[in-house]
């Protein structure tokens, strides 16, 4: 066989079955990026699709509390977007603009679409560790990709 056809085909076999993408941390059977940079959320709707993933969705409690220890204990931003937004109807929040809500985990008052401007799901510091609030699409904020194994 030649060399060329063998090197992408071991390229191929490692990025299948190496586990999670460089840099990604996995919890149950998803992998996860935290990042360290910040972008508006379409932006880093970008990035994650860049690094074959998607903004983080969050499903049950025991994800939530995954990715909000390891946000306390090692990622430490001031908040990170996550996959979710209310943009194509007011107050109706889709994970990844399709799939509704079941588990969520609001800080107190919030949703509230502050100044009738907020369609973006994040998770913030001063919140408690990390519960949910509605900010700005548009602000700078760092991101958590999530990639299925
Ligand atoms: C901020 C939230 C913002 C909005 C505002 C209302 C102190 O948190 O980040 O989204 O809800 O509170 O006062
Ligand atoms: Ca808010």
């Amino acid at each position: 066989m030649q060399v060329e056809v063998l090197s992408v085909l071991l390229c191929l076999v490692a990025t299948t079955y190496a586990g999670c993408p460089l840099g990604f941390h996995q919890h149950r059977r998803s992998c996860y990026w935290f990042s360290t940079i910040k972008s508006s959320f379409a932006e880093a709707a970008g990035y994650c699709r860049y690094l074959e993933s998607h903004l983080a969705t969050i499903s049950n409690r025991d994800e939530d509390s995954y990715i909000r220890g390891y946000a306390t204990r090692r990622g430490k931003a001031i908040n990170y977007w996550l996959g979710a937004s209310d943009l194509n109807l007011e107050g109706r929040w889709l994970w990844e603009g399709q799939c509704r809500m079941k588990y969520t985990n609001w800080s107190p008052r919030q949703p509230d679409n502050w100044r009738g401007n907020e369609h973006c799901l994040e998770i913030k510091r001063r919140y408690g560790n990390y519960l949910w609030n509605d900010n700005q699409c548009q602000e700078p904020s760092n991101f958590i990709c999530e990639k299925e194994l």
